[in-house]
């Protein structure tokens, strides 16, 4: 026989320990309000998954502003621009002269997930790991419950005010909502990205955006020491394809310029993701609202998925703060509207980078030339590097609430 769930209460139950679940729960608590997180992989799970590396600047204040950024602060590394390069030129694209001294900060999805779940614990945050069989239910009522097992294998019930789905692209929440009121638009690319973390230090300043005949290729980095590069793919690719040394020599050819060297050092890391875009609409249910890649993803090529899903969870700060102290409704009916202007200006922004810079299976001359006179209107015109560089840094500039 099973023993009944062990029943407790929360403001806002909160599904997913990534980046936007887990900023919620200190945003939440900054004001006054209780939360509880659910989340499926273990601690270790969450602190070594290899994502996101990119902050825009408004992603930088907003931590600062949560008291999140001592570590960012020391070690993230401030960028002013990128390097477009095509037809073997390398070209720089300045933020800091294009975007109002707006710049980006280089400063691992990994090493913020690590800070956020170290400020969290220190707190005494309700935070729980390996939770197996999340459920939410009674969402179109005022008192939405929120079901797991924990670790140990104790049933719970949460009864909340109101319940974030944070949990990602193939979470529960989602899936939730009943048929016939979320729409969804989806695009999948034929191509994938294989990435590489390497103990090597980068071989550049700046990150690299190389359009190649043979393909796309990112020089990224982590830290002074350590590169983080990607190389487009076919889609369905298997990285067992893919020894270090065809990495590298593949690596040689495509970011290839006169008078410019790719230090190579050893491979860590490597896998291939996948690139979609996709939004659902609204980013509400009656009391679920969704945040992040729960509702919405986008190719990695503007480097905004991660700075999406910490802004959704600025916006619904304040409409949970104005919903659960004040009963105040209208900026929580507001939160998905709110949501999908920077949503589709970042869906747009990622599908026009990733169309210039990527070769499709089915290019032809036509494309190829269309691409090249792009890349060549961007490195040029003043005008079209500026509407590269706002988009880059960050479209519309990230307010941070009540937080400043
Ligand atoms: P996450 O990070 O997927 O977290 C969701 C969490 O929910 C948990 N979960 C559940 N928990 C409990 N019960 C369930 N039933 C659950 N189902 C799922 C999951 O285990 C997980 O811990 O979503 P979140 O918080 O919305 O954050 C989104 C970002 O992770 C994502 O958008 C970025 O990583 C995208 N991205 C980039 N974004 C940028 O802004 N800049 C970049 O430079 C950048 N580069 C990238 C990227 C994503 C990449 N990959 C691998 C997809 C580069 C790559 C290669
Ligand atoms: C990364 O460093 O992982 C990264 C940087 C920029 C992108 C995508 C990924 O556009």
């Amino acid at each position: 026989m099973t023993s009944p769930a062990t029943r407790t209460r929360t403001q806002v139950g909160i599904v997913g320990a990534g980046p936007a679940g887990l900023l919620l729960s200190r945003l939440l608590a900054l004001r006054g309000i209780d939360s509880v997180v659910v989340e499926a992989r273990s601690r270790a799970y969450c602190e070594a998954r290899q994502r996101a590396g990119l902050l825009e600047d408004g992603t930088v204040r907003l931590l600062r502003a949560a008291g999140l950024a001592g570590r960012l602060d020391r070690e993230g590394l401030e960028h002013g621009g990128i390097y477009l390069q095509f037809d073997g030129e390398r070209h720089h694209i300045d933020f800091r002269d294009l975007a109002e001294g707006r710049t980006v900060t280089v400063y691992a999805q990994t090493e913020i997930v690590k800070d956020l779940i170290a400020e969290r614990t220190a707190a005494g945050a309700a935070l729980h790991f390996e939770v197996a069989g999340t459920e939410v239910a009674d969402l179109d009522t005022d008192r939405p419950l929120l079901r797991y097992t924990d670790s140990g294998g104790v049933a719970h019930e949460v009864e909340c005010d109101v319940i974030a789905g944070c949990d990602g692209f193939h979470g529960i929440c989602r899936p939730a909502v009943p048929d016939g009121v979320l729409s969804t638009v989806e695009r999948a690319y034929p191509f994938a990205w294989l990435g590489i973390l390497a103990d090597v230090p980068p071989s550049t300043d700046e990150l690299i955006y190389c359009r190649h005949d043979d393909g796309f290729a990112l020089h990224s980095m982590r830290t002074p020491e350590v590169s983080r590069i990607y190389l487009q793919v076919p889609a369905d690719e298997d990285i067992a394809n893919w020894p270090d040394d065809r990495i590298w020599a593949e690596m040689q050819r495509r970011f290839a310029v006169p008078g410019w060297e790719l230090k190579e050092g050893s491979i860590t890391e490597k896998s291939i993701t996948p690139m979609r875009s996709f939004v659902a609409a609204p980013m509400r249910y009656g009391r679920l609202f969704l945040a992040g890649d729960a509702a919405h993803i986008v190719p990695p090529t503007g480097a905004k998925g991660l700075n999406l899903a910490l802004a959704d969870v600025a916006v619904l700060t304040d409409a949970l703060a104005a919903l659960v102290l004040d009963r105040d409704h209208a900026l929580a009916d507001d939160y998905s509207r709110a949501c999908l202007n920077r949503v589709w200006r970042a869906t747009h922004f990622s599908w026009w980078m990733t169309s210039m810079l990527h070769i499709a299976p089915d290019a032809d001359a036509m494309e190829a030339q269309l691409q090249l006179s792009q890349l060549r209107y961007v490195a040029a015109s003043r005008a079209a590097a500026t509407t590269l560089a706002e988009n880059y840094v960050g479209y519309p500039p990230l307010r941070c609430g009540t937080l400043g």
